[in-house]
């Protein structure tokens, strides 16, 4: 039986269990959730942290005494409960104002007053012990081609950015930022799109070492690719800051299901990346493991609760599975047949350069022979997915 304990190191954005279900076709199906109720049950359930935009904490226009009476609440609920708070977001998608986008908004002052709400929750993070900031740009995008200058919106995404890597160096804090792509909805396409869309944008900025990815299982797969790949490169590139679980069943509308519940075999692969991954089969990535779902509309409060647990629950179970899978003495010849680990081989030996290669006696090697060999990937994924099925 596994059981999440604080060590697992899941947490949860306060906006997941707190959905109410409200969807362009229908209204909320469930009662507003309390933040500091949901601190409390997501403790229980062997959580560790909770994530949050400032509208999920402190209401869209509240008052400075609001604003404080809030953040008492929740400070209260993390004593309580020894929760912390691994990272912070802020809500520019959700008021009319961001209709057109925060940093990338055609109307420059609504882009001054996108910066600025950012600015002040920079701060809130940092006092909360918040390590890593994200920024999921939902509006920042088109839905027509002629309505924006995609090149004029790079510039000011990347002014926006570099104006908060200078306020972070400026205060002192130990805060990096994490860009989440996602390729659309809400917008008709969103800047950014996809994981390698934001590393490659990371490398213009001024202070490229404190901007990482925080990638989302659904928000690659709505792109149709491989999520697992993805985060191997952004580990490749030291740029996995953050991670957003969840489960989507191919190209549609971002489903935000319980992680698992979409590409399971993706999900198996990408557990048994972060957590063999590394150096001697240590894990790959020691940040939170943050789920970003949503429990879906059918449910009442009771599924909701439900659906958390299967978080966590099926995360832990991907977890033992490919440790037996890793443990398995025909895995680990049917890893060999496949050369798996050959391809960790640089291929000039060293010292040597071009001019030794193409020394190199054609008769050396024979392509017709090479051509022949047999990889044995299909056995070697049927072997993954008999652990993942337990028939192993
Ligand atoms: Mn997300």
């Amino acid at each position: 039986m596994v059981a999440p304990t604080p060590a697992d190191k899941f947490s949860f954005g306060l906006w997941t269990v707190g959905w109410r279900g409200r969807d362009p076709f229908g209204d909320a199906t469930r009662p507003e959730l309390d933040a500091v109720e949901g601190v409390h049950r997501l403790a229980e359930l062997g959580a560790y942290g909770v994530s949050f935009h400032d509208d999920d904490v402190i209401p869209f226009g509240a008052s400075a005494a609001e604003r404080d009476r809030r953040l008492e609440l929740l400070r209260k609920a993390l004593a309580e409960t020894g929760m912390v708070v691994p990272m912070v977001t802020t809500n520019l998608f959700t008021h009319p104002v961001f209709k057109d986008g925060g940093f990338t908004s055609n109307d420059r002052d609504v882009r001054r007053f996108a910066l600025r709400k950012v600015l002040r929750n920079v701060e809130l993070a940092a006092e909360l012990g918040a390590r890593t900031y994200v920024l999921w740009g939902g509006r920042e995008g088109a839905e027509y081609d002629s309505a924006k200058d995609v090149r004029a919106a790079l510039d000011r995404y990347r002014e926006s950015l570099d104006v908060l890597t200078e306020f972070v160096q400026d205060r002192g804090y130990d805060l990096r930022f994490a860009i989440e792509p996602k390729p659309n909805e809400p917008r008709g396409d969103i800047l950014l799109p996809t994981v390698g869309h934001a590393l490659a944008f990371i490398t213009t900025l001024a202070h490229p070492e404190l901007v990482g990815v925080n990638p989302e299982v659904g928000h690659e797969q709505m792109a149709g690719l491989n999520f697992a790949h993805g985060i191997a490169q952004a580990l490749w590139q030291g740029k996995l800051f953050h991670i957003d679980l969840n489960g989507q069943r191919g190209i549609k509308y971002d489903q935000d299901l319980v992680f698992g519940h979409g590409d399971l075999m993706n999900a198996f692969g990408l557990v048994d990346l972060l957590e063999n991954g590394g150096p001697d089969g240590a894990p790959a990535y020691d940040g939170p493991r943050h789920f970003d779902y949503k429990p879906s509309r059918t449910e009442d409060i009771a599924g909701v609760w439900d659906s958390a647990a299967a978080n966590m629950r099926t995360y832990l179970l991907l977890k033992e599975r490919a440790r037996a899978f890793r443990a398995d003495p025909e895995v680990q010849e049917a890893l060999s047949v496949a050369g798996v680990a050959d391809l960790r081989t640089p291929t000039l030996a060293a010292g040597e350069g071009y001019a030794e290669l193409l020394a190199e006696p054609e008769a050396d090697f024979d392509p017709d022979r090479a051509g022949e060999r047999g990889y044995g990937f299909v056995r070697l994924n049927q072997l993954a997915l008999e652990h993942l099925l337990g028939a192993r």
